[in-house]
């Protein structure tokens, strides 16, 4: 409530926010969540609370009139249409040289995400986060968040002659006659829910294609996990569609927020304030940097740092698709949740996803997401003549990206005899390399915070989302966010409260 003053406050609802509710509230804390997005908790006169991927409606896109789906084609034609503006549940952010796209509602990017739950291998994670120990991530943190998450891995069996994974089987065929390590892949989809969904005997929605705009069932999103847990604790309240605009140092102690209400076509319907003696920065990579770029640069909180609003990165998302033979189809089935890769991150630093094209049709397409180790590292910075937040990503600096990548699908393509696709981003364009999925950084842990994400120059102010890690995982970034977060919230509970 307006005037309230609350001894928590988490900014957004994603990875990094949820663990730090449940962890606080454990803990005998009382947590006030506040989320720009949706509850999300709804159905709509459909009778279902997403959209489905074929078909983008009012409920898929933040704030736009037109979707901007990550496949602008399809066979040469455009297939982005027309939509009510809405508070839906992607935003495709359009920064500069780059189109993030994020998550929007009470769960964060678990509500759009794929739900595949990698950990890096341990070789790779000193260069992940260099100042954290590897021992206690290995032996306790990474272990906590997969528990929390509900990880899990396809049955291999199953697998073997599932209709829905023969874009898999097909993509491991490919890898393996190169000569690439073929991986599955965990997810935090209910994987005995997708096997029923085969066997038609529950409604369908990985094998109906469901998954960027939510998954209606199947999918353990953190409202079923960490966010269910935080609210059973009795001591965490969440308020959808509210976006905190500011913070700064409160007269008698504390931090003084400044929260507006939204409706659902984005207007504002209300400013509000509130104290907290703590504030936890969730609001994703994009989201807290933005908030903290603006904040130092206008004053609101002058303490920070020079290396806020630094060491952003992409994960190296690019993305590209293969025109396979006729005697290599990829299904007309294809389940909208991958479980497997390819790994050639140490020879070529590239790590596939084989991705599914659940067009309903037989496409003969083999789609991929690459993750790559692009050392590219951009920076926000404060744009005094707009009030916003640019990023100085360039486009261009997706080519070694690219160049991975093909360590990986020219070498596939020469020992098939086959060629990439060149309809699926454009008019003749292989690459898609205009977008990341993973945006990572920007409040870098060890930099603009100390080793436990608490902003230096103001005590009780905390970073515990994507934005603390330095612009790669080598894999999804989710389990690592949700692992640090656990990682850093027991050493502040601990020390600080
Ligand atoms: P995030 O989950 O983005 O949560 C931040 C929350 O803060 C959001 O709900 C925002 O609406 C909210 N917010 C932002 N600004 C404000 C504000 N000013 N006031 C109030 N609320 C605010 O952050 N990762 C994987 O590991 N595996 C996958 O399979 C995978 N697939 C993906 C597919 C798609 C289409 C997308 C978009 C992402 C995918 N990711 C995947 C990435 C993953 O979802 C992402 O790294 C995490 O969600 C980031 O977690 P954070 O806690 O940092």
């Amino acid at each position: 409530e307006p005037g309230a003053r609350v001894p928590a406050l988490v900014i957004g609802t994603g990875y990094g926010g949820s663990v730090a509710a449940l962890r606080l509230a454990q803990a005998g804390v009382d947590v006030h969540m506040v989320e720009m997005g949706m509850a999300w908790d709804t159905p709509g006169s459909d009778g279902k609370i997403f959209a489905n991927t074929t078909s983008p409606d009012y409920r898929s896109y933040w704030l736009r009139t037109r979707t901007k789906q990550p496949l602008s084609n399809f066979l040469g034609f455009p297939i982005d249409r027309d939509v009510p503006r809405y508070t839906g549940i992607l935003d495709a952010e359009e920064m500069g040289g780059i189109i993030v796209y994020q998550g929007r509602g009470v769960g964060g990017g678990s509500l759009v995400n794929g739900g595949m739950a990698v950990t890096p291998k341990r070789e790779n994670f000193a260069a992940v986060l260099p100042s954290v120990d590897a021992g206690p991530m290995y032996s306790v943190y990474y272990p906590r968040a997969n528990a929390g998450l509900g990880v899990g891995t396809v049955d291999p069996t199953w697998f073997e002659t599932a209709d829905c994974y023969q874009y898999a089987r097909v993509g491991r065929k490919h890898a393996e006659r190169s000569g690439f390590p073929f991986v599955f892949v965990p997810d935090v989809y209910d994987w005995d829910y997708m096997e029923q969904e085969a066997a038609g005997t529950v409604p369908k929605s990985a094998l109906a294609g469901e998954i960027l705009y939510g998954n209606n069932y199947g999918k353990k999103s953190l409202q079923k996990t960490y966010l269910a847990r935080a609210k059973a604790t009795g001591r965490v309240s969440v308020s959808p569609l509210h976006k905190v605009t500011s913070v700064a140092p409160a007269a008698g102690g504390g931090y003084t927020v400044v929260i507006d209400q939204l409706n659902t076509t984005g207007g504002t319907t209300a400013t509000k304030t509130v104290t907290a003696d703590r504030v936890f920065f969730a609001a994703g990579s994009v989201g807290t940097s933005k908030l903290l770029v603006r904040l130092k640069a206008t004053g609101a909180l002058p303490g920070l740092n020079s290396e806020v609003g630094k060491g952003w990165g992409d994960n190296g998302n690019v993305m590209c698709g293969r025109a396979n033979h006729l005697w290599d189809p990829t299904g007309a089935l294809q389940s909208s949740i991958p479980c497997s890769g390819i790994d050639n991150w140490a020879a070529g630093g590239a790590f596939a996803e084989v991705a599914p094209l659940p067009t309903g049709i037989e496409t003969y397409a083999s789609f991929y997401l690459s993750i790559t180790k692009n050392p590219h590292r951009a920076q926000f910075s404060y744009n005094a003549g707009t009030g916003g937040v640019d990023l100085n990503w360039q486009t261009a600096w997706k080519q070694p990206s690219i160049d991975m990548a093909k360590t990986i699908f020219d070498k596939i393509n020469a020992k098939e005899g086959t060629i990439y696709r060149t309809d699926l981003f454009g008019t003749y364009k292989i690459w898609g390399d205009h977008l990341t999925y993973h945006p990572l950084g920007g409040a870098v842990l060890n930099k603009a915070t100390d080793n436990y994400g608490r902003l230096h120059g103001h005590p009780g102010l905390y970073v515990i989302d994507g934005a603390l890690i330095p612009g790669n995982t080598s894999v999804n970034p989710f389990v690592t966010i949700t692992a640090l977060a656990e990682r850093n919230i027991e050493a502040i509970v601990a020390a600080d409260l």
